[in-house]
């Protein structure tokens, strides 16, 4: 039978594709069939595939420039996009005859794209969207440029060593990039510091230091082939690379320092999303891929346009957070001293251009600058900065606004150590702002953005995350893509909202089993890697319970585990009980300098040890923390989750979007009212989604009032003994202080409101349980969540935003 279907996979006659894949390995990796080892076939795999999305680029580009279309600029400090491989073959149609060539020379697809690296060019959920939305700009057939930056180090490797989080560098591109191209025509000058100098009736900028930014383009395949856009990535260089006088004369270190100063540039991403970097370096990474991106949008658009004053028809340029809003001023620096505009004229064409996304209120994560910095390595956009804010300020008095508002207004801020704003900057140089879910957009309004809004009451506008269903079912759920298309047939591929033709079948209990299969199958598999990579064995029938995302206090992993500890004590105490069998799982970084989340991830470590230890829970309940959670663990673990964690204090998570991912691969979602859970909620139904604790104007109120977490303990006695139980040092009786700090935290002010939510949510716990009790009734509710979240298509948000705000649908 073995023998029978290697010989229907292996043709006698090699296929096209074969024959090039075997010529692009002798002739661009340099081996023959014999002598290739798996990574020779992994690139020829790769460069061959490329092979075949060349045409559609080059063609895509074409129509574009015939058409003098308009086109779609996405500035984004980060793109994590992860493995290409799956996803272009599938988006692209040739998985099969991938898998056949492969199989011709006994190889097999799944172990090839296991070798592919994750390309980690970003943090979290804002990184990923810009992932997302790339896909989902080619599915639409939307001209489009991704702009970043090509860092030589992203998203750092978590190593847990005895149970604390260990970085370490990952080098994603040690073995080479077969996806990428180098454009060396495309390349800027980019200068820091100098000084301004008049010059006739302007000025000139004469910066001190020069590095050059040079284009890396990956082509970006969207559904169907369709279309294939840009993400150009930009890398930095020295102008001289060595001084060879300093050479010579003995100074080898002296040298090198340009090449130095150019590598430090695009050497590593950020990875701290707990605080905005204050660095100088981080200030000279934004300028740098900001002005190299708008230079050369500016370029196209002048060399083919000839007139710089008409590029808001020609370009739609959206800024992904505050990252790139010196982008604002860039533009204004290239319009009215490059092409020699006049300021208010500038100024029209650069609003009308721009457009800015919000994707945070947390006060603390509102990126400014100090002014002296900002000066010394910006002058000239220093200078641009105070003439857009006396217009701005003068508009504001026009308008009435008093001298608080003016305050709240201005593009610096001077209230203490004078800094530059750059949310206000780059909602005052936009045309459109936008939140990422409803709630999150009517927050804006009423708090950071307030007195703007009140200036420019038609700015704010909403567009509800979405994330793209090739990779986040297609891709990562081969096997409940194949349940849908039997129920439904096979329009959801094309067009994710038609999903909801699963509702008329929630009920039909041979669907329910067959996606219950489905779930069980993804389980094992999942159940399996745990096995084999951390030596924990996982009950495939036990309710996996999932919290997989950044570590945060605000994302309130604690409550969760102080909610496990509280279940273990419940176990323990009452044995006789039908307890639902749960795995808790948990994954994801902490920021290298946020004590706190570091702390949290050693307390899931220290609780797993100690309960997947204790035979007294016999195996009802098992804890495990997943190293290194990325992208790709993310498309192991999503398919295999019952029930998906999204318990933010509300008010702060701004969407979410992992929690878009779950519900479309059947998981239940336990949440808060916050973000994009609310959204959802509204289209899964009330009694498919299990919602607690308090309201975001709840939360708001109890901080007014001045909320005492004491009261709230005091009565709640398994809050109390959980929360006794590790200070106390139940859980690290290595170093029983371990916890206290955190718990002290808990009992002093409890910010995040864990306290206050505790008992609504094991109130909703236990409802889980409930629902789980009731097989049908849980498969009823899968298929209804599945059925319902097609909207969160990032093709719906990205329609959206080429309609309302980009005008290019
Ligand atoms: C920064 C900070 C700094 C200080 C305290 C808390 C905090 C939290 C987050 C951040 C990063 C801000 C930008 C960001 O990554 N936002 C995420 O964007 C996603 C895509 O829109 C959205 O789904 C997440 O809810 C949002 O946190």
């Amino acid at each position: 039978m073995a023998t029978d279907s290697v010989s229907v996979l292996k043709p006698a006659v090699p296929s096209e594709f074969d024959q090039h894949i075997v010529k692009v390995l002798r002739h661009r990796v340099g081996k023959d069939e014999r002598a290739a080892k798996l990574h020779d076939w992994y690139t020829a795999s790769i460069l061959a595939l490329r092979d075949q999305i060349i045409d559609g680029w080059f063609e895509s580009t074409r129509r574009t420039h015939d058409a003098g279309g308009k086109r779609v600029y996405y500035l984004s400090m980060e793109f994590l996009i992860g493995r290409l491989l799956r996803d272009a073959l599938s988006n692209i149609g040739m998985t099969c005859e991938m898998e056949k060539a492969l199989a011709a020379h006994g190889l097999d697809l799944a172990a090839i794209e296991e070798m592919e690296p994750d390309a980690a060019l970003g943090n979290g959920g804002l990184g990923r969207l810009a992932a997302c939305f790339m896909e989902s700009l080619a599915t639409l057939d939307i001209p489009a440029y991704g702009y970043g930056i090509r860092y030589v180090n992203g998203m750092f490797r978590q190593r847990i060593d005895d149970g604390w989080q260990v970085e370490l560098p990952e080098t994603w591109l040690a073995h080479g990039n077969p996806w990428e191209f180098e454009r060396l025509e495309s390349s800027y000058r980019i200068g820091f510091g100098g000084e301004v100098v008049a010059e006739g009736d302007g000025v000139i900028w004469n910066p001190a230091e020069h590095v050059e930014a040079t284009a890396i383009d990956t082509p970006v395949v969207g559904w169907r082939g369709k279309r294939v856009n840009t993400l150009r990535l930009w890398t930095a260089s020295p102008l001289d690379p060595i001084k060879l006088d300093a050479f010579n004369a003995g100074d080898h270190f002296g040298a090198l320092a340009e090449q130095v100063r150019a590598d430090s540039l695009v050497r590593v991403l950020y990875p701290a999303d707990s605080s905005p970097a204050g660095q100088e370096l981080r200030l000279r990474q934004e300028y740098f891929f900001t002005a190299a991106s708008i230079q050369d949008i500016v370029r196209r658009h002048v060399q083919y346009d000839g007139d710089i004053r008409t590029l808001p028809e020609k370009a739609a340029i959206q800024l992904n957070d505050t990252h790139p809003s010196v982008a604002v001023a860039e533009l204004m620096r290239l319009m009215v001293d490059a092409h020699g505009l006049e300021f208010n004229e500038a100024w029209e064409i650069c609003k009308r251009t721009i457009s800015y996304t919000n994707h945070t209120l947390l006060p603390e994560a509102l990126e400014s600058w100090p002014l002296p910095l900002f000066e010394r390595l910006l002058p000239r956009h220093m200078q641009i900065i105070y003439a857009i804010n006396s217009r701005v300020l003068r508009e504001a008095r026009r308008a009435g606004c008093d001298d608080a508002q003016i305050a709240a207004i201005s593009l610096i801020d001077e209230s203490g150590e004078r800094r530059v704003r750059m949310a206000n900057l780059a909602f005052c140089g936009a045309h459109s702002v936008n939140g990422v879910a409803a709630l999150h957009t009517e927050l804006m309004k009423e708090t950071v953005f307030a007195d703007l809004h009140r200036l420019y009451p038609t700015r704010i506008n909403n567009k509800t995350n979405g994330v793209t269903p090739r990779r986040w079912l297609q891709q990562c759920n081969p096997g409940l893509t194949r349940v849908i298309r039997d129920a439904i047939g096979d329009g959801f591929l094309d067009d994710a909202e038609k999903l909801i033709d699963l509702n008329a079948l929630a009920d039909d209990v041979q669907l329910g089993e067959r996606v219950a299969e489905v779930k069980r199958s993804n389980k094992v598999a999942l159940a399996d890697y745990i096995k084999k990579t951390m030596g924990i064995r996982l009950d495939p029938d036990a309710l996996f319970d999932v919290q997989i995302k950044r570590i945060h206090e605000y994302k309130r992993q604690l409550l969760n585990l102080i909610e496990t500890v509280a279940l273990y004590d419940q176990i323990r105490s009452h044995p006789e009980r039908d307890w639902v069998p749960r795995v808790k799982i948990f994954g994801g970084k902490a920021a290298p300098s946020y004590h706190n989340a570091k702390l949290v991830i050693k307390l899931a470590n220290d609780i797993a040890r100690r309960v997947n230890s204790d035979p007294s829970v016999g195996g009802l309940l098992k804890v495990v923390f997943v190293p290194n959670y990325n992208v790709s663990l993310a498309e192991r673990i999503i398919p295999a989750a019952d029930l998906s964690e999204q318990i933010s204090t509300a008010g702060m998570e701004a969407s979410g979007t992992g929690n878009m991912k779950f519900a479309l691969n059947g998981a239940l979602t336990i949440g808060t009212l916050d973000g994009a859970n609310v959204e959802i909620k509204e289209r899964v139904g009330d009694d498919n989604i299990f919602i607690f604790g308090l309201t975001a104007d709840e939360v708001a109120q109890k901080r007014a009032d001045g909320y005492d977490p004491r009261e709230v303990i005091e009565e709640s006695r398994e809050l109390s003994q959980a929360l006794s139980a590790i200070a106390s040092g139940v859980f690290s009786p290595d170093d029983p202080e371990r916890y206290a700090g955190l718990m002290g935290g808990i009992h002093a002010g409890d910010w995040f409101m864990c306290a206050a939510d505790f008992d609504s949510y094991t109130a909703a716990q236990r409802s889980v349980d409930a629902r789980w009790e009731d097989p049908v009734r849980w498969r009823a509710s899968a298929i209804r969540n599945i059925a319902n979240v097609g909207w969160f298509s990032s093709d719906r948000t990205i329609a959206e935003y080429a309609r309302e705000i980009w005008k290019v649908l």
